[in-house]
């Protein structure tokens, strides 16, 4: 089965557990992406009514628009009945990263304020630890002073052999830095050999350093992770 038929499958899953009158957090990415398409069209069915969406990101926002969900934010909703998003990484312990797609703040801010979140991942996603399928753990940085606080997160990890970092720019151009709906940097750290330690201690050790405005390790936030399976099936996660 081809990947994005599985993150569809996953992204379907979701959207079953969606009742008429909830808050719903709307997830950013290609995955999330099937869920909108989904609520959108229930919507539409008259399925599924008086359904309010908190996007998490400008590009989840235009998108939700075009598919007919109306729309809502934290202030007029500060609890949100279920959001639905994927993840770049899922660990054992439903531990997640996100953030690769730059919208890591608003995920952290809406995801963390719901009642149940569910993660829509197809199978490449999971790891054994994070930062172990040698992609970025992104942190969200301001701009102001940005290689002054990628030198505080050089030192902060110095001692951990194969790691590196590196502010993350436009693609096809190297010297135009990555900008965040929120207008700040992202700089992406990379552990070889996965993040080893304590993660809330990592955790709170990267959220001291004066000029991180987020990380994108989302520790003890997923209520359960729909995993869509090469064979078609699905495992759901709690
Ligand atoms: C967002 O989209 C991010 O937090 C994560 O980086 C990404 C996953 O994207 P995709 O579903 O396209 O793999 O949820």
């Amino acid at each position: 089965m081809a990947q994005d038929d599985l993150k569809r499958i996953a992204a379907h899953r979701a959207v079953d557990l969606v009742e008429s009158g909830m808050v719903l957090g709307l997830g950013t990415g290609s995955t999330a992406v099937h869920a909108l398409d989904r609520l959108g069209e229930l919507i539409r069915r008259g399925v599924l009514r008086d359904i309010v969406g908190i996007p998490t990101s400008k590009k989840t926002e235009a998108h939700a628009r075009s598919v007919g969900i109306p729309l809502t934010d934290l202030n007029a909703n500060p609890v949100v009945d279920l959001s639905i998003d994927g993840a770049d990484e899922v660990d054992p312990h439903l531990n997640l990263v996100k953030g690769r797609g730059g919208s890591l703040l608003r995920e952290k801010m809406i995801e963390g304020a719901s009642r149940r979140f569910v993660v829509i991942v197809d199978e490449t996603k999971m790891v054994n630890r994070l930062g172990g399928s040698g992609l970025a753990v992104p942190v969200e940085v301001i701009p102001f002073g940005w290689n002054f606080t990628m030198g505080k997160l050089r030192r902060l990890f110095d001692h951990v052999e194969g790691f590196d970092l590196k502010l993350r720019t436009e693609a096809g151009d190297e010297k135009a830095p990555s900008v965040t709906d929120n207008s700040n940097y992202v700089v992406d750290l990379f552990f070889e050999n996965g993040i080893r330690g304590d993660l809330e201690e990592i955790s709170d050790a990267i959220l001291k350093i004066v000029g991180v405005v987020e990380h994108g390790m989302f520790l003890g936030l997923a209520t359960s992770v729909i995993i869509a399976r090469k064979d078609g099936g699905v495992t759901v996660m709690k």
